[in-house]
């Protein structure tokens, strides 16, 4: 009798954004094999995680695709599949409406589809509809024009830009195809969550590289839209671990996760600049063109549920991330084989 224990496998999409790459970590950590889903025939991103985290194994497929999704999910076996691929910043979900539409939101219908087709779950409440778990990144960005404060599990929806609308459609199908087939498929709903490996285009990291640069002598000004926005920052390799536990429980339920703080995006630029031993009064510039169509002004995670029945906490800090990613981008920008071609991004990590 073998008493080898069977490997969970999981399936990411999204594997090669800041998400994916600490999900990849932490579930090769569990013992899992993961298997991540790429988009491209010479995806830029791939090299990097290549470097980063060797033992991931890779799968060609795109959110757009129906039949590659099927082919993947066919290829790949998955116990668990982690859905984080989409178009996640939120200025560009108002300059390209329709794609954010079809990759952040239709693209979790073909996910579910696809696994619901391998699965071959056909009428409703199929026996064994449950045996690819799945996991949505549902998103804060659903509360908007937040109707209660702290925002939990029962707070009603009112997004306010289409990356809100098109995760608030991802939000219901999935529950949906919970309902309907009784699969295993849940959401988090996850607040901002950051890192060295957040893309240069969302605010703490812009800030961080932007401290950075004008630290170093690299630049004088750091120019910003609104800054009195509140958000629940919290670090993103803490918020993967919730994803995992989510999908150990018995049952599928959904969870809010966040820290229970909120700061405004002012509070994190005082920080930010001394933590560097800089006053951010001396270099950052309000730019009118940086606001948004419509803003969501105050988020702030109750995750009283995921404490209780995942077990989950926090625990970096807002101070000890604003701390991390500062000093993280100073040693980037101060390597002697830093690139020419600045700005950085995430694509240096
Ligand atoms: P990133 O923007 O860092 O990563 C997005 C990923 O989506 C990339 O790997 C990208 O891959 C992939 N992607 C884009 N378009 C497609 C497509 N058509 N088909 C397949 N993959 C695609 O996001 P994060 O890691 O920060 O976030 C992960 C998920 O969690 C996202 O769904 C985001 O909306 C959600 N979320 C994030 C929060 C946060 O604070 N970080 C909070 C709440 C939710 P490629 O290399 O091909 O571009
Ligand atoms: P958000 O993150 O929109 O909350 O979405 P982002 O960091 O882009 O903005 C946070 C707040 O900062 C204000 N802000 C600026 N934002 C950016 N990007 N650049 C600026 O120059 C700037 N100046 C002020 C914004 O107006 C906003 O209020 C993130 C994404 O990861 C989503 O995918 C995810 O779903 C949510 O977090 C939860």
């Amino acid at each position: 009798m073998s008493l080898e224990v069977p490997l969970t496998t999981a399936l990411i999409t999204g594997i090669t954004g800041q998400d994916g790459s600490y999900l990849a970590e932490h579930l090769l950590e569990q013992g899992y094999e993961v298997w991540g889903l790429v988009r491209g025939q010479a995806n830029p991103h791939v090299s990097r995680l290549r470097k980063h985290i060797g033992d991931v194994r890779l799968v060609h497929g795109d959110l757009l695709d129906q039949g590659s999704l099927i082919s993947a999910v066919e290829k790949v076996r998955p116990d668990e599949v982690y859905n984080l691929g989409a178009i996640s910043f939120v200025p560009m979900s108002w300059q390209q409406a329709e794609i954010t539409a079809e990759v952040t939101g239709m693209g979790v219908l073909r996910m579910l589809e696809a696994i619901r087709v391998v699965s071959g779950i056909g009428g409703s409440r199929t026996p064994g509809g449950g045996q690819i778990r799945f996991y949505q990144a549902s998103s804060s960005e659903m509360f908007g024009q937040v109707r209660e404060t702290p925002q939990n599990e029962r707070t009603p929806f009112h997004p306010r830009s289409p990356y809100g609308v098109a995760k608030t459609y991802g939000h219901f199908i999935t529950q949906n195809y919970r309902e309907s087939y009784g699969m295993f498929a849940v959401s988090g709903i996850l607040f901002n969550h950051e890192s060295p490996r957040r893309g240069a285009e969302f605010v703490t990291r812009k800030i961080s590289l932007g401290v950075a640069r004008i630290r170093l002598g690299l630049a004088r000004e750091l120019r910003l839209g609104n800054l009195e926005a509140r958000r629940d920052w919290g670090y993103a390799g803490d918020y993967v671990t919730a994803m995992r536990l989510m999908l150990a429980q018995d049952t599928p339920e959904d969870y809010v996760i966040g820290t229970g703080r909120t700061q405004s995006v002012r509070e994190l630029v005082e920080l930010a600049f001394s933590t560097a031993g800089l006053d951010w009064r001396d270099h950052v510039v309000g730019d009118p063109g940086l606001t948004r169509p419509a803003e969501v002004d105050l988020l702030c995670g109750d995750p009283k549920k995921a404490r209780d029945q995942l077990g989950w906490e926090p625990g970096v800090s807002f101070e000890e991330l604003v701390a991390m990613m500062v000093e993280s981008d100073l040693a980037l920008l101060s390597r002697s084989d830093r690139p020419e071609d600045e700005p950085l991004s995430f694509d240096h990590w």
